[in-house]
């Protein structure tokens, strides 16, 4: 959660067809360019350097530039998204990733991830197994990370959520944030959990960037509860990301 650089993608007018689990109205492309613009001044205001790539049209789904790649100090790792719409969206990043890393490469085999499902822990990475993320992708993703030293642990992500990480977030030094269903899966040991307040599970997904936790607008329960375990909040509006399911970590590669 210490980064100097963010790559972001600026949302394209096709985001309005975005993928969505339950369809509550189109996502509206300039108010979306608008937050998107709010959440890379943000990563700017805690000291990183923001790439942000041009939109793409041809994919509606290309500024949650999370789920095609992964990033570690040691090299980036293009995935495989889990969905035919995204599945060519890790070319798409490859020369922006090249141009930041020496060593870019790629899960080998046929399996899927969506680096939605990756949640990096202060000791060891978690991969959920999801309706994007299947077990041959996990598993060869997991050799790849324990090459470089890591201990990778493939997980179920609970039924009926998109990805890994729209249930849980890491807010550093140790501590988690997650949903009571993530909680009671027991996948965190006996580390510190702060939960999700009922009835707001979006906000499971924040972001630790720096000295500060991204945490999105209108979730005064939860917001209340990661102040209270000690973190420093700044608040993001999220109303456009949230209809295509889009979370905080979604929009920026980090590293
Ligand atoms: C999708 O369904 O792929 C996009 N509409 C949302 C992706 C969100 N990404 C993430 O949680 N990492």
């Amino acid at each position: 959660w210490q980064f100097s650089h963010a790559i972001t993608r600026t949302p394209a007018d096709s985001i309005a067809r975005g993928l969505r689990a339950v369809d509550t109205g189109n996502p509206d492309p300039y108010e979306f360019r608008v937050q998107h613009a709010v959440y890379v001044g943000a990563l700017e205001a805690v000291g990183m350097t923001v790439d942000v790539l041009p939109a793409l049209e041809d994919f509606p789904d290309s500024c949650f530039v999370e789920d095609p790649a992964f990033c570690l100090p040691e090299g980036a790792i293009l995935l495989r998204p889990g969905h035919a719409t995204r599945i060519d969206e890790p070319a798409q990043i490859r020369s922006a990733l090249a141009a930041r890393y020496d060593t870019v490469l790629e899960i080998p085999g046929k399996g899927h991830v969506d680096g939605g499902d990756v949640l990096t822990l202060d000791d060891e990475i978690l991969i959920g197994l999801s309706a994007r993320t299947d077990r041959e992708g996990a598993e060869a993703f997991a050799k790849l990370l324990r090459e470089w030293g890591y201990t990778p642990r493939v997980a179920e992500t609970p039924e009926g959520v998109l990805h890994f990480k729209t249930a849980c977030s890491t807010l550093g030094d140790d501590v988690i944030l997650a949903t009571k269903p993530m909680i009671d899966s027991g996948f965190f040991g006996s580390r510190v959990v702060v939960p999700v307040a009922d009835g707001e599970d979006y906000c499971a997904n924040v972001i630790r960037v720096n000295d500060v936790v991204l945490v999105p607008e209108d979730y005064p329960q939860t917001l209340a509860n990661i102040e209270a375990a000690g973190f420093k909040t700044r608040l993001m509006p999220v109303s456009e990301p949230r209809k295509v399911d889009g979370g905080l970590s979604c929009l920026s590669l980090r590293f």
